[in-house]
């Protein structure tokens, strides 16, 4: 069905879109934030970081984790919250100084609240949580609650949310480090962003309905295998495709094998794996792959691999770009179901929330 007959301003489009001013409105909250700066006076310096999360949450979690490793030098996990529940000698690892972060859109997830139950109260561990809703239990019952409400949204599925929170961690480190650089690379992402959210739509709704697939694969290293995560479940949920998501060079021990002309090979490329990664595209490429590349810098091997090209430039620091990375897979997600003729606004199977009844 030609995606023009189906362009409804759905939810999620529209968050997704929205993404500049979501950023630009939370970074305003932050600079007057007093939680961050009760949170730099209580944590000590040589804590291990914990993020916890579920689903795009977890996703975030990943890219979060490798943030604050990259941005304080600390070193920072990311575990799902059921991991917590179920392993908590695994996923807490007999750390000593965790400092565990908990991160929900809705605040109500039954397994991020009860990671947070077990830590405060079987661990003696204060927590920090960052969430969109102000009156659910996550913010009302953390240690340290960071709130973004401007990223909240309608859609079932996680779009600004994901981009806005994750900043919101990436200001957090930058405030605990003093890192005052880093925090007008952010500032400043929403302004370097606003063409691409001008140009990129209508070339990738263009490009969706020039393309029928049968599978995708999104890599990543580093910070942007979370990203590369998120636009693997952003397809599977919105578009009900079979996505998967892997570090970029791992795709070579094995999962290259699903390659053909029918399948997206989606590349985050970073700039400390630039050379690597651009060699596994070549590669791909060769192997008959459609591809869809999305960089900070554009040179003539990658324009000659990439059937699909974003190029989000990013003067400052590298973890400063990732927010700008994730909306072409969200938007890839959203016009593939929508030419699938479904309502990425009613995705198959999901809620917004997933509320369990008990955790045995
Ligand atoms: C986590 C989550 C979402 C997913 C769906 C169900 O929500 O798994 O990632 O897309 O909406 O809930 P939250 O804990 O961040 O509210």
């Amino acid at each position: 069905m030609p995606l023009t007959q189906l362009e409804s301003p759905t939810h999620m489009l529209r968050e997704i879109l929205s993404q500049p001013e979501c950023w630009s409105e939370c970074i305003r909250q932050l600079e007057n934030d007093a939680v961050l700066h009760e949170i730099a006076a209580n944590v000590p310096a040589d804590s291990e970081w914990l993020f916890v999360g579920c689903g795009t949450s977890y996703y975030l979690a990943l890219s979060a984790a490798a943030s604050f490793s990259v941005i304080t030098g600390t070193p920072a996990q990311a575990v799902p919250a059921s991991e917590v529940l179920l392993f908590p000698h695994i996923a807490l690892a007999g750390r000593r100084r965790i400092v565990p972060v908990l991160i929900s859109r809705s605040g109500r997830t039954t397994e991020v609240v009860k990671a947070r139950d077990y830590l405060e109260r079987e661990r003696g561990i204060p927590t920090i949580a960052i969430t969109c809703a102000a009156d659910q239990s996550l913010a009302q019952t953390s240690h340290f609650p960071i709130v973004l409400s401007a990223a909240e949204e309608q859609s079932t599925v996680m779009t600004r949310s994901f981009s806005s929170m994750l900043l919101g961690l990436q200001y957090l480190a930058a405030t605990l480090t003093e890192n005052a650089d880093f925090k007008q690379a952010l500032k400043h992402l929403p302004r370097a962003a606003e063409p691409l959210f001008r140009d990129i739509p209508p070339r990738l709704r263009d490009f969706v309905e020039r393309h029928d697939f049968d599978n995708y694969a999104f890599l990543g290293h580093g910070p942007f295998y979370g990203i590369a995560c998120e636009a693997a479940l952003k397809v599977m949920e919105s578009s009900c495709s079979y996505a998967q998501s892997f570090h970029s060079l791992e795709f070579r021990h094995g999962p290259k094998s699903i390659v053909s002309a029918k399948t997206l090979v989606g590349f985050f490329l970073s700039d400390a794996g630039y050379a690597a990664e651009v060699d596994l595209l070549e590669e791909i490429k060769s192997l008959g792959a459609i591809t869809f590349v999305v960089t900070p810098r554009v040179d003539s091997r990658v324009r000659a691999r990439a059937d699909f090209l974003v190029e989000v430039p990013m003067d400052g620091p590298e973890c400063s770009r990732l927010a700008g990375c994730i909306p072409w897979g969200q938007l890839l997600g959203l016009y593939t179901g929508l030419k699938k003729g479904l309502n990425p606004d009613s995705p198959r199977n999901l809620s917004q929330v997933v509320i369990l009844n008990e955790i045995p």
